[in-house]
């Protein structure tokens, strides 16, 4: 684990299973239709309680039809340790050149601004977009962690936590975060 203090707030970088910690909110790299899924999305489910979670992911998409890239909902966490999950989509990696950087960013500023409005103080991110959906993993860091840091500057929240799955992606972002922070 590594800590980055902010004048305003804190970013660990820690490598473990987001769905066994405890924050105000843990973040869903979740699909247009929050209809579940594989990767961080399936392990959020089975923890939470999937019939308890697919009935709240439900009722919104039956109110706002599907959840578009780089926006974000949030739904109470049920089973999970944390309170509240929010569910963003991450853009699909098509080489670059299909707005992606500006959808990832999104993605996480949407995220901040939603758990703002929730008073929530402690969030968790996973790396979205970097599983099923294929973002370049470095490429990725950079745009989160710049990202995050922005919205601990303007104080959105206090504590933001990167979640990392596996030695090699930890690294990485540890590295990345070492480059730019
Ligand atoms: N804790 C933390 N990180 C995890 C965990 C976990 N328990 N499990 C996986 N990861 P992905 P995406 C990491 O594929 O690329 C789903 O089917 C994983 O190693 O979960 O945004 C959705 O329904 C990777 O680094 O999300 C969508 O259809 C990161 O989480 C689609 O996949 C994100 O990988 C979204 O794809």
């Amino acid at each position: 684990m590594q800590i980055w203090n902010f004048t305003d707030g804190q970013l660990i970088i820690r490598q473990d299973d987001i769905t066994a910690l405890k924050f105000d909110a843990i973040v869903n790299a979740a699909n247009s239709r929050l209809a579940g899924g594989g990767g961080v999305d399936g392990a959020i489910h089975r923890r939470a309680g999937y019939v308890e979670l697919q009935g709240a992911c439900q009722e919104i998409i039956r109110t706002i039809g599907s959840l578009p890239p780089g926006e974000a909902i949030i739904t109470p966490g049920f089973n999970l340790p944390s309170a509240h999950i929010i569910h963003t989509v991450g853009p699909i990696w098509r080489g670059g050149t299909n707005n992606e950087p500006r959808l990832l960013e999104n993605a996480y500023s949407n995220c901040l601004r939603l758990a703002h409005e929730h008073a929530i103080q402690t969030i968790a991110f996973p790396a979205i977009s970097c599983g099923v959906y294929g973002y370049p993993v470095k490429d990725a860091a950079r745009i989160a962690l710049l990202t995050i840091q922005k919205g601990l500057e303007a104080e959105l929240v206090n504590e933001v936590t990167m979640v990392l799955h596996g030695d090699t992606a930890y690294t990485t972002w540890i590295d990345v975060a070492n480059d730019i922070l």
